[in-house]
């Protein structure tokens, strides 16, 4: 927003008109974000230790997470401290669509923090209870939903189907609750992902790099007609939303990488999850999320099927662990080389996805 106020300055000084740019402004987005998170991690990561707000570990989980009992949670707090000191300075807060993102990742973030708070001080692992935590995404999820479809208009509630350059179903008033599962999933799914060091915040930041560039094509008139995409007004935006996410990832990567200083907590994951749902749905590629957060899709997929052949067969599993980064952990290898191989899978899903754009 105080871009704006030096913008104004151009007729005094005309260099001042670079800040106009999107491009600009998403690179120091990014800048921003970065260096906010890398100044405020040791202090944020000092005060959740006072707070001792340290990671309570599950037993009958692999036995190397034990020596990662009190590390600190809730760092997503630094994620979004980064994303909001950025959007102070570089966001378009007039524009709907900047909004909405910065509203859901604030929201889901609150959800977040009020069942890791519980967690951590109650010493209670159930938190605000599965029931309570699920309900307040949906109802929040949904509102989120009404307000993408109220801003895009007409174009809201029609699809674009990856591969199909002529295919466009439009789901009318079901679009809200379709949408509302977006949301949802997406934000259970980095959660479900976010359980080894570094594992969730880099499949993420891919996908929030790969949705800002998406975002700056949508939004732009040319690149959109030549891309046969649908063209977005004022979705160009989203791009120095994406990047100021992109940035504090990276920033709070330094802190989480292997061994971690700190963990995002649900503050974290439930609002980043959210926040990318969102953002694929104002880009009107929703449909391109499955294929790049394919490893967000992996991690739930190895959940659900374990749960179900557990229960079909009465105690039988097909992993060794559900989700699947535990399944390797079981099978004996190190955790910097599951993760880093996560890392790997899922830079080949966002490319994957991000050439469909020309296969079509
Ligand atoms: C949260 N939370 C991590 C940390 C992080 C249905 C079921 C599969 C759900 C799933 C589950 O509860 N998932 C959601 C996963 C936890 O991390 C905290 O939670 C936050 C994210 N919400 O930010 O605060 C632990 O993960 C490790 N961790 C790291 N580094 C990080 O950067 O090492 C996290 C972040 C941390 C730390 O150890 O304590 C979690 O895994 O609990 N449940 C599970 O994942 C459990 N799986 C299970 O029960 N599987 C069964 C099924 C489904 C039949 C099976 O396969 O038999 C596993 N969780 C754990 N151990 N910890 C079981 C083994």
């Amino acid at each position: 927003m105080l871009w704006k106020l030096i913008y104004l300055l151009k007729a005094h000084f005309s260099p001042f008109n670079v800040f106009k740019y999107i491009t600009f402004r998403a690179t120091y987005a990014l800048v921003t974000s970065l260096l906010v998170s890398l100044l405020f991690g040791p202090s944020i990561i000092n005060w959740l230790k006072r707070l001792k707000v340290g990671q309570v570990i599950r037993e009958y989980g692999p036995r190397t997470h034990l020596s990662k009992a009190g590390t600190p949670t809730m760092g997503g707090i630094l994620i979004i401290l980064a994303v909001m000191v950025s959007a102070l300075v570089w966001f378009n807060l007039s524009n709907p669509l900047v909004l909405i993102s910065v509203f859901t990742l604030l929201s889901f973030g609150l959800v977040g923090f009020v069942d890791d708070y519980i967690k951590v001080t109650k010493k209670n692992p159930e938190g605000i209870g599965a029931k309570t935590k699920f309900l307040s995404q949906v109802v929040l999820a949904l509102v989120i939903a009404f307000f993408i479809v109220k801003s895009l208009g007409p174009d809201a509630t029609v699809l674009q189907i990856p591969f199909f350059k002529r295919l466009h179903p439009d789901l009318g008033w079901f679009y809200i609750p379709f949408a509302a599962f977006v949301i949802v999933a997406t934000s259970n799914a980095v959660n479900i992902t976010d359980g080894l060091d570094g594992l969730a915040i880099v499949p993420f930041a891919l996908c929030m790099a790969a949705y800002g560039l998406i975002a700056y094509l949508a939004g732009h008139v040319k690149f959109a007609s030549y891309l046969n995409i649908m063209y977005i007004p004022y979705c160009g935006e989203l791009t120095v939303v994406a990047a100021a996410f992109v940035g504090a990832s990276i920033g709070f990567l330094w802190f989480n990488a292997h061994p971690a200083e700190v963990f995002m907590g649900d503050t974290g994951s439930l609002s980043i999850g959210a926040t990318l749902g969102a953002v694929a749905l104002m880009t009107k590629h929703e449909l391109l999320l499955p294929i790049l957060g394919g490893v967000f899709v992996l991690e739930t997929v190895s959940v659900i099927l374990q749960v179900l052949y557990y229960r079909l067969t009465g105690g039988k599993r097909i992993f060794k662990m559900a989700p699947i980064h535990h399944h390797y952990e079981q099978e004996g290898l190190p955790e910097s080389k599951i993760i880093v191989r996560f890392w790997i899978v899922s830079l080949i899903f966002v490319l994957i996805g991000l050439s469909t754009l020309k296969i079509r």
